[in-house]
């Protein structure tokens, strides 16, 4: 089979889609798009413009629960238990509730550095294209901030309490068995740790930012380091994310 990835790099709901694939190991492209320009590649095929889209065969996928699922069938083995209701709901959870509240808040403190936010979010395109992003950049950050409901000081504010009350959901249900659903790394687990990987950056990741961060957004990431929240996901992504 034919399987690429249209990606950006460091988004919660690619990540997770790069993760189910890699766990299963799937032999597969990636492609990286940056946010803005990729619109009309991912509305033309799929009629939306929001990644992850996997193509498999030439049949496209949108939609991080959606890829999870038909990958959970395609490609059985590990299950991610993806169809299963107890994993279902906490994945939508973080997928529908926690994730678009601190993607507001990390995408405000990112925007308040240009330089960054290119080096983000155009890794892996060749300097013109760099280039051209970061010439474009203040004109497009209003699309970024209304495209993700930045729309002022409270958003902003909801996304750190969005992060303190996963990062506590996550510490509590996983003390019986380590995992979110059951005894298991599920869809759930992807979810929930992709989307936190936003915040705690974990180290030697497809999700590590690189350094140095700028100095707002690394003094956000130390202050939830001690979290038992954040100590989960790191021990998620050292055990359970293989390259
Ligand atoms: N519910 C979707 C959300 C995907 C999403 O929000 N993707 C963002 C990146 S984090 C995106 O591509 N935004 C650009 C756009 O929608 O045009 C999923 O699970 O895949």
């Amino acid at each position: 089979m034919d399987v690429e990835l249209l990606q950006f790099r460091y988004s919660p709901y690619n990540e997770k889609a790069r993760w189910a694939l890699d766990l299963k190991r799937v032999p597969h492209r990636r492609v990286d798009l940056m946010p803005g320009p990729h619109m009309a590649r991912v509305r033309r095929l799929t009629g939306q413009t929001a990644t992850p889209v996997l193509v498999i065969d030439g049949r496209a996928i949108a939609g991080s629960a959606a890829i999870v699922r038909e990958l959970d069938q395609l490609w059985p083995e590990p299950t991610l238990q993806a169809a299963a209701p107890a994993s279902t709901a906490i994945e939508t959870r973080f997928d529908d509730e926690f994730a678009p509240r601190i993607r507001r808040k990390v995408l405000a403190l990112l925007l308040e550095d240009h330089g960054y936010f290119c080096r983000i979010f155009a890794e892996g395109q060749n300097a013109a294209n760099r280039l051209i992003y970061r010439a474009l950049l203040p004109l497009a950050q209003g699309m970024v901030r209304r495209g993700n409901g930045i729309t002022g000081p409270s958003a902003i504010e909801d996304g750190e309490r969005a992060l303190q009350e996963a990062l506590t959901f996550v510490a509590e249900r996983s003390r019986a068995t380590g995992y979110l659903a059951g005894n298991s790394f599920t869809a759930a687990d992807l979810a929930a740790a992709s989307a936190l990987a936003m915040v705690v950056n974990p180290p030697n990741s497809t999700m590590t930012k690189p350094e140095p961060m700028p100095a707002v957004f690394a003094s956000w990431v130390a202050s939830i380091q001690a979290h038992p929240g954040t100590a989960w996901v790191k021990s998620i992504y050292s055990r359970n994310r293989t390259a």
